[in-house]
């Protein structure tokens, strides 16, 4: 009995999410297809982990979903593989007390389905961070949208085989090392594209990020309120390629 008081609320201290479903310029995709995911809600915290690249190893697709350059991708969240917990779960898509930024990333590969997530070289598309006008961090904005966050391939983008990264950090225990929360899974993308631009400026993950950079140790409390103070944040690691 007393195990299973402590089994609840450890599950309810840690409610954390998933990237576990795509959408191409809205059109939803199967649960899983195309995708590399974990299967539990669980983050990496390690900056230095291998799985902060696709997140914790779980289900991987045998699918190599088409794209064309241009297309914006939907990335969508649920508290558990599946979606709600519970009727009315509270923690679905994330808890609302996870707030952070919401970034996405792509790496050239030459299988998409069958690639090493380590060893690749990651440019980032897009970020949704912080708007210090409104509170609103990136993770707010994609409760707001039921569980989906976008981005769209960058329109110059030579064609070939990508994996596309999409990263959640939950800020709200950041303020001790190794508190924040990195929560990533990666679509197996075949982009057609009449352009072929090539990203130079490209970063490894792990090793991009230091686990004491501003962006990742810090405290976004300020005066019981998780806005940072109002404060400029910018998310961890490069900022998104412009087309040239
Ligand atoms: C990727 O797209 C190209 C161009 O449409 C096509 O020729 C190729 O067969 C596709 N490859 C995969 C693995 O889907
Ligand atoms: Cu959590």
């Amino acid at each position: 009995m007393k195990f299973t008081i402590i089994a609840t609320l450890v599950a309810s201290a840690h409610a954390h999410s998933i990237f576990q479903k795509l959408s191409i310029n809205g059109a939803e995709q199967a649960q899983l297809v195309g995708l590399r995911a974990p299967k539990e809600p669980n983050p990496v915290y390690n900056v230095n982990d291998a799985q902060l690249a696709c997140g914790i190893r779980g289900t991987q697709s045998d699918k190599i979903l088409s794209v064309k350059a241009g297309d914006k991708i939907g990335a969508w969240w649920g508290h558990v593989m599946g979606g709600a917990q519970r009727p009315n779960d509270p923690d679905h898509p994330i808890a609302a007390s996870h707030k952070g930024p919401i970034s996405t990333y792509m790496a050239r590969v030459d299988n998409a389905a069958t690639a090493s997530p380590t060893g690749l070289k990651w440019f980032k598309i897009h970020e949704d961070a912080f708007n210090t006008a409104t509170g609103k961090w990136g993770v707010d904005n994609m409760i707001a949208n039921k569980g989906w966050a976008y981005a769209n391939i960058p329109t110059c983008l030579a064609p070939g085989q990508y994996l596309l990264r999409q990263e959640l950090i939950a800020l709200h225990s950041a303020y001790s090392s190794m508190g924040a929360q990195f929560y990533q899974s990666c679509a197996q993308l075949n982009v057609s594209s009449a352009r072929t631009f090539v990203p130079s400026q490209t970063v490894s993950i792990p090793s991009a990020y230091q686990q004491n950079d501003p962006s990742i140790l810090i405290q976004i409390w300020v005066n019981s309120v998780p806005d940072n103070g109002r404060k400029p944040y910018q998310a961890p690691g490069p900022r998104p390629m412009a087309c040239p």
